[in-house]
């Protein structure tokens, strides 16, 4: 069927002006790093350099921990719950205020569409800040135990996927339960975050409450192993989370990890088939496959499978791959060059294993790094295409006949962080939700995120929760004493 063609809608760059380079927020101010070595930051829609980064080596950690604990002990931890959820307030509206030029950055930092990063990323950012500045003055109203007080200085290391919004995730609630942080942003995607320090001053929030330290692993290695952290936030990939888990064992630090995921998709006969087929492209295709709790396995049941993936690959052809700055794109950039590789190479293995490949055929951009929608049919439970997170524009589709089958496949997954159904039965889908070992079930709907709402996985995804009241838990101790 013919679709009609889009003219450019291209979102204007002039919102933002990109420093040549960025030093580190370490006290309150910018800062250079002592190492004086810097890495590139580049777009990767277009391969162009956007900045020079400063790269913080462990005695630049130890400076933003010192300052971060002088913060604590002088200020933060001191001042009332009202006025801590005053200067949460204050930031969340100037996030809402810059949020063009926020959605902006973060576009050209990433490659996620505009039309997400405006009306996803964005939004959720400054509703974070919303909601956990409600939570700052009513800590002992939240059930988290007898006198909760902050846990001090918290170590946070976040991914390239949803970099403002993962670091919303992390410094919300520490900040509202009293706590000051260090931060470590992707090496691929630290504009935003640099972005947040100058709104940070702009609040006028206490200097030393939150710094920014960029680099690459190393630099998040150095705030894992400082012993001035009291509280580590991660995540990122499993691999990097046991690496962790495994340094910290032993010391007094705790510690939450949010890892990786290989999210079942469920789709039972019942189900409103074309609702199912949107739900299955925002539960993969949405931030280019980029997402912990993406619904990378689809699981069809047999007697609709057929019609499911021919609906499916209809849609995926209206799919607009391309510039993330036209506010049309549906699909933009892989997030880097590393990233296209992996994904390149698990996709490789998926065609060597049997499975059976196909996609859109649309056409891609001459530079930067892309990747088509591509969906594997005929996959076996053992392929590493069903096993692996591929994180990237790639759904492997298996099939089911019964509930419990279902139940068995979307089981058998070393990750437990998300699952969908799709069926128009609600006793199947409190079964089903009390069966799926997974940190999130949605039911006729798929990546849907609110900070009021814990997340956060089983098994290898890690643990603790993130969100919602579950999520102050991690940055309080409670009980007698001082
Ligand atoms: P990682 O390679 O694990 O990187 C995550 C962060 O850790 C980055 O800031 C990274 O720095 C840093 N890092 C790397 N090595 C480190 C070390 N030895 N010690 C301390 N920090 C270190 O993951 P990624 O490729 O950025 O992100 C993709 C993964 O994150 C996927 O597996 C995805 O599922 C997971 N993820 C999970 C969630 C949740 S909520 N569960 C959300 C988003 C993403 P550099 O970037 O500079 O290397």
């Amino acid at each position: 069927m013919p679709t009609f063609e889009y003219a450019p809608a291209p979102e204007s760059r002039a919102v933002v002006d990109i420093a040549s380079s960025h030093g580190l927020f370490i006290g309150g101010e910018f800062v250079e790093a002592t190492g004086g070595t810097a890495f590139k930051t580049v777009n990767p829609a277009t391969e162009e350099v956007l900045s020079e980064v400063s790269e913080a080596s462990a005695d630049d950690v130890d400076a933003a921990v010192r300052a971060a604990r002088t913060a604590y002990t002088r200020v933060w931890s001191r001042m009332s719950g009202a006025d801590r959820g005053k200067y949460l307030y204050r930031i969340a509206r100037i996030v809402q205020e810059r949020a063009r030029e926020l959605a902006v950055l973060e576009t050209l930092d990433n490659g996620k569409p505009i039309k997400e990063s405006r009306d996803v990323d964005i939004p959720l950012v400054a509703a974070h800040f919303f909601y956990h500045a409600g939570w700052a003055d009513k800590l002992s109203y939240a059930s988290l135990g007898e006198n909760p007080r902050p846990v001090g200085v918290v170590g946070q290391v976040i991914p390239w996927n949803f970099p403002l919004l993962m670091l919303a995730w992390k410094v919300a609630p520490a900040l509202a339960t009293g706590n000051t942080v260090v931060l470590k942003p992707a090496e691929t995607t630290p504009l935003t975050a640099l972005l947040f320090a100058e709104i940070c001053r702009q609040a006028d929030l206490p200097p030393g409450v939150v710094n920014i330290v960029t680099g690459a692993g190393a630099t998040g290695q150095a705030i894992v192993d400082h012993p001035g952290i009291d509280k580590l936030a991660f995540t990122g990939s499993t691999g990097v989370g046991k690496m962790i888990a495994r340094s910290i064992a032993g010391t007094r630090k705790r510690a939450t990890l949010e890892l990786g995921g290989k999210g079942a998709n469920i789709v039972f006969d019942d189900a409103a088939i074309d609702q199912a087929v949107e739900g299955i492209v925002t539960g993969i295709f949405f931030n280019q496959g980029h997402v912990c709790c993406a619904g990378s396995r689809l699981l069809v049941q047999e007697n609709v499978a057929d019609e499911v993936l021919r609906r499916l690959k209809r849609r995926l052809g209206t799919l607009r791959v391309g510039d993330p700055m036209d506010k049309n794109t549906d699909v933009g950039a892989i997030n880097s060059k590393a990233q296209l590789e992996r994904i390149q190479a698990l996709t490789e293995a998926g065609e060597a294993e049997g499975a059976e490949r196909w996609d859109s055929g649309c056409e891609l951009p001459a530079h930067g790094y892309w990747f088509r929608p591509t969906v594997f049919s005929g996959v076996a439970q053992t392929h590493r295409i069903a096993q692996e997170e591929i994180f990237g524009p790639v759904v492997s589709v298996l099939t089911f006949r019964t509930p419990g089958e279902a139940v068995a496949k979307a089981n058998n997954t070393p990750y437990g962080l998300s699952a969908g159904v799709w069926t128009e039965k609600g006793s199947r889908i409190l079964w089903m939700a009390d069966q799926l070992r997974a940190g999130v079930v949605w039911a006729n709907t798929f990546n849907k995120f609110d900070p009021t709402s814990p997340f956060g996985g089983y098994k290898e995804s890690g643990y603790g929760r993130e969100g919602g009241r579950h999520g102050l838990e991690a940055y309080v101790t409670t009980g007698g004493g001082q």
